[in-house]
């Protein structure tokens, strides 16, 4: 899964993606963020992987993966320019979730430049600019389109287009994100090649100080609304992952920090994209796979190798809750918990799947 993150200038974005991936990008007050598009991947941390590594001491061990893009900033003083160059487009329009960064930290010079922090101004900004970028991008559309009804050349596909442009304008329009509108996929289907921003799913990242951390709970639910928001300490979490696992674990303890900023982060985006994990195991590899969950055995074959998608026969499974407080896959044959599942099995988060296929 790839998390775009974005914000208003001097959010903090670069100083929470080096938090994230433990990267060393230069963080910078004055200039405008030069070095961006950063891109880095990093490993979803899974406890379960550590577990199935134990018990079947693989020769390999792969982790899902998220990708995380930090992209320049957003300016906040609706300036009449472009809120992404070309190439930082792309990228967003690549992402399957935006992360958004609000400051929420003083410093002097931003302080003195931007206004003290006020995340909830910030989020409304953002918003709006993201709002923008999509209203300009479906009415220039719409445009075309009543062009060609004029002209008595519109297709039916092209009638359909219309229709959902005009829901998703009137949304826009209201200063609402099309992800609000609760579309069905069939609805969406028209307007998939727009990739339009407000459709992806969103969460907060509130980018606090290190002071005063843990004390926002007030804000965070103005801030919640209608998406998640997630607290992080940008400059600090930066600098813990920098330290190595035990001296980071002893700060982090001191700040009441759950989890470290990745492993925040990944949680919640696969709670809010809902992205479930399901297992391979095998004396040669312990992988974990990521898909939605909703997604069926054929699905979860077809995230494996297209192959296993298209010569399906049978998934063989069982759970992974099952195995470890069983013990062994004999155990499990025993107890009956060993199952065969056919095409539209629901893959269930933590299943361990073999799939069985011809060519
Ligand atoms: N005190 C404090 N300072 C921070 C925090 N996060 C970022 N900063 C400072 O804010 C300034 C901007 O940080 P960056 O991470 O470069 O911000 P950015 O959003 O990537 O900036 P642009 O890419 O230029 O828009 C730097 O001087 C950072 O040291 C934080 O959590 N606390
Ligand atoms: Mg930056």
């Amino acid at each position: 899964m790839r998390i775009g993150l974005i914000g208003l200038e001097k959010s903090g974005k670069t100083t929470v993606f080096n938090a994230l991936t433990g990267s060393n990008i230069d963080t910078n007050a004055y200039a405008s963020g030069k070095n961006e598009p950063n891109v880095a991947v990093v490993q979803v941390a899974d406890p379960r992987v550590d577990k199935l590594t134990d018990m079947y001491k693989p020769k390999k061990v792969a982790r899902a993966t998220v990708e995380c893009m930090d992209l320049g900033g957003v300016p906040a003083d609706g300036e009449k320019r472009e809120i992404f160059s070309p190439a930082e487009l792309a990228l967003v329009k690549n992402a399957d979730a935006l992360a958004l960064v609000l400051r929420n930290f003083s410093h002097d010079l931003l302080d003195g430049v931007l206004g003290p922090p006020d995340p909830a101004r910030d989020r409304n900004a953002l918003l709006t600019e993201l709002v923008l970028s999509d209203l300009i991008l479906a009415e220039t559309r719409l445009e075309r389109i009543d062009h060609f009804i004029k002209r008595g050349a519109s297709t039916p596909d092209m009638e359909l287009e219309r229709k959902a442009l005009l829901k998703v304008s009137g949304a826009l329009n209201a200063n609402r994100p099309i992800s609000s509108l609760g579309m069905s996929p069939e609805e969406l289907k028209p307007l998939r090649g727009f990739r339009f921003l407000t459709e992806k799913p969103m969460l907060f990242v509130l980018n606090s100080d290190e002071g005063g951390f843990g004390t926002h709970q007030g804000l965070v639910s103005v801030l919640e609304g209608e998406f998640r928001v997630v607290e992080f300490a940008g400059q600090f979490e930066m600098e813990l992952s920098r330290l190595n696992e035990d001296e980071a674990r002893e700060f982090m303890e001191e700040m009441r920090i759950g989890a470290s900023a990745k492993d925040r982060l990944s949680m919640l985006a696969y709670e809010v994209l809902g992205y479930i994990t399901f297992f391979t195991v095998g004396a040669d590899e312990v992988k974990a796979w990521t898909i939605r969950r909703g997604d069926t055995a054929v699905d979860a074959a077809g995230a494996i190798h297209s192959d296993l998608a298209r010569g399906f026969i049978r998934a063989e499974c069982f759970s992974y809750d099952d195995l470890v407080s069983l013990g062994s896959e004999k155990a499990l044959r025993d107890k009956g918990l060993f199952r065969l599942e056919g095409k539209n099995y629901l893959v269930k988060d933590g299943d361990i799947l073999s799939i069985r296929f011809n060519t």
